[in-house]
């Protein structure tokens, strides 16, 4: 392998050569700019070996670079040839900044815009002003050089059904193109693929774990779409299914389709769209609205059909839940050996026993003891996953994509008798956890307002964690979906009704062990007796918390109310599907209330 990256950084130096540039940054971001790549565009991988979600490579003539977050800084040892690349910190050591000490004034350093926000450019650009030249490429070496590129997935679109998803495509164009209007452009760039999916009521699975297609497309105010993908890539109904007004190009055309939107006052979203579409309409001096994309807070806020199939799948992804935590407990109880990989597994093989799953959420995240304290930790990342340690906490972060709605849950279990210092920090996370599920707040607050209820009381004990408390879900959409957020960040959306929210405090105790209890959260409004229209959370995970872990003494009547309630709920949506005696039998000591 390191013969042939050594072949790759060669050819890229020739290309500089030939191009006239003194450096190439290569990120691991492909033109979508989203959490997972397909195989084809996974170009960091192809030049340094590297398989992590984030990082960033730099090559210039006389040396080369990867930067790699805290996730990986072991990884990266294991994958990349330290014969062949310097290891940096991504965050600790601004590649920018190693740029400038690598190469003279004003050398000119290239970058395919496409591979980075708009908004990144423009910083940048300001930081390197007068010290070295950002030059953008127009073709990406990388795509020149590799010779056995994969051929991109080209899933079958699935079309969802008016009454899966309530509103019709149509319908939905003409209402955003209102939004349009109102925002005083003529038309929109959409480049988030998921807004594009959720306009047209159709998805697919060109990419690991985000079931979409790809795309890209301009919304008139009108309502009307160009759509930019191939013609052979349309379910055979796509037409009938969408309903007027949209035209299909072929994806080459989409420069000549920008250019064409000269006179026009064109919407861009800096923060989800790659810094080539600013630079193309700029350079035909097009009049840009930078604004957030229209569809993001419509996208957010389920509709009727929405919430009931995001509660449904919530049911039936809370079936899976048990026959993997009865398996698991049945496993412990023989003491056998088991590894986080084998435990990952078992827990996909039980979620796909569900025929209308389509694929996981997200890669899980299966950590035993110690590996549970790092947050991002990926059992595939590590050279042998970790064994399962006992007398200690098992923690697995999983999630499903149903053809109804998207799951998204973290439990962490109780191996053994774990010590009274884990039952103690457990406790402090599921007492933050019901505070946020059971928070009342009038119409208008934003989610670093409610922040503070899942964090008192650790924070009470001189303790904190290094995340957010929730982020967005999408409906069989992205499994992190914006605008709204629960974190100590200022975030100005306001919640609102039937937004989909994560409930995820947590604790990490380095080297030993880590917490989190995550549920996803419906807001909805509240009936009270006030003057104010209030809204609340309603739990959509049905999936029992391990009662094993908890310090009773620590919890107040009302949270054991809560939590007997929650478990009640538990045994009244899942118990109906359960097949097994066992298994069933599992589930009623599971969710019995806490004191008999
Ligand atoms: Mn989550």
């Amino acid at each position: 392998m390191s013969i042939q990256i050594d072949q790759r950084i060669k050819n890229i130096r020739q290309w500089l050569l030939t191009n006239e540039l003194d450096a190439l940054i290569v990120p691991h971001e492909d033109e979508y700019l989203g959490e997972y790549l397909p195989k084809h565009n996974e170009r960091l991988h192809w030049l340094t070996g590297f398989t992590g979600s984030a990082g960033v490579a730099i090559v210039t003539q006389n040396n080369a670079a990867i930067f790699v977050d805290g996730r990986y800084t072991v990884q990266v040892t294991k994958q990349v040839s330290d014969q062949l690349f310097e290891y940096h910190h991504l965050i600790d050591e601004p590649f920018l900044e190693w740029l400038v000490t690598q190469l003279p004034r004003n050398s000119r350093v290239g970058f395919d815009p496409k591979m980075h926000r708009g908004k990144w450019i423009n910083s940048a650009q300001q930081q390197l002003q007068g010290v070295l030249t950002l030059t953008p490429v127009t073709v990406n070496p990388i795509d020149q050089l590799w010779l056995d590129r994969p051929t991109p997935q080209r899933s079958d679109m699935i079309l969802l059904p008016d009454s899966s998803v309530g509103i019709s495509s149509h319908i939905k164009r003409l209402d955003i193109g209102l939004n349009i209007d109102q925002a005083d452009a003529d038309c929109a760039i959409i480049t988030a693929l998921d807004s594009i999916c959720w306009l047209l009521n159709i998805r697919g699975l060109d990419v690991a774990r985000l079931p979409v297609i790809l795309c890209h497309a301009i919304l008139y105010k009108n309502g009307h779409m160009d759509l930019f993908l191939d013609e052979n890539r349309l379910a055979p109904n796509f037409h009938a299914h969408v309903g007027e007004g949209v035209t299909l190009y072929q994806p080459k055309l989409l420069e000549f389709h920008l250019n064409q939107l000269k006179g026009k006052r064109v919407l861009l979203d800096p923060d989800t769209s790659n810094g080539w579409f600013n630079l193309i309409l700029e350079r035909s001096a097009i009049v840009v609205i930078k604004r957030a994309d229209p569809c993001l807070l419509p996208k957010a806020q389920k509709n009727a059909h929405e919430q009931a199939g995001m509660k449904n799948c919530h049911i039936r992804d809370g079936l899976a839940m048990t026959k993997f935590l009865h398996w698991l407990d049945g496993q412990i109880a023989q003491h056998q050996p088991l590894d986080e990989a084998i435990i990952a597994d078992k827990l996909e093989l039980y979620r796909r026993q569900d025929p209308t799953l389509v694929d996981l959420s997200f890669d899980t995240i299966s950590a035993a003891g110690s590996n549970a304290a790092m947050c991002h930790y990926n059992h595939m990342n590590q050279p042998t996953p970790g064994v399962l340690s006992y007398d200690s906490l098992y923690l697995v972060d999983s999630g499903g994509q149903y053809l109804d709605g998207t799951t998204d849950i973290t439990r962490t279990i109780a191996i053994g008798t774990p010590t009274p210092e884990m039952v103690h920090q457990f406790t402090l996370v599921l007492k933050g956890h019901i505070a946020l599920a059971t928070a009342r707040f009038p119409k208008g607050t934003c989610g670093h307002q409610l922040d503070i209820l899942a964090r008192q009381y650790l924070w009470q004990e001189g303790f904190d964690y290094d995340h957010g408390t929730g982020h967005g879900v999408g409906h069989f959409l992205s499994v992190h979906e914006g605008p709204q957020r629960i974190s100590k960040a200022v975030n100005e959306t306001a919640l609102m009704p039937g937004m989909v929210l994560s409930n995820e405090p947590g604790y990490y105790r380095a080297d030993a062990f880590g917490i989190r209890i995550e549920n996803l959260e419906l807001v909805t409004e509240c009936d009270t007796r006030g003057d104010k229209l209030m809204l609340q959370f309603s739990s959509l995970t049905r999936c029992p918390i391990d009662k094993r872990a908890i310090d009773l003494s620590l919890l107040t009547a009302a949270e054991i109310d809560w939590l007997d309630n929650y478990h009640q709920k538990v045994w009244l949506d899942v118990s109906p599907l359960v097949g097994d005696i066992e298994v069933l039998d599992w589930l009623k000591q599971a969710t019995a209330p806490l004191i008999h």
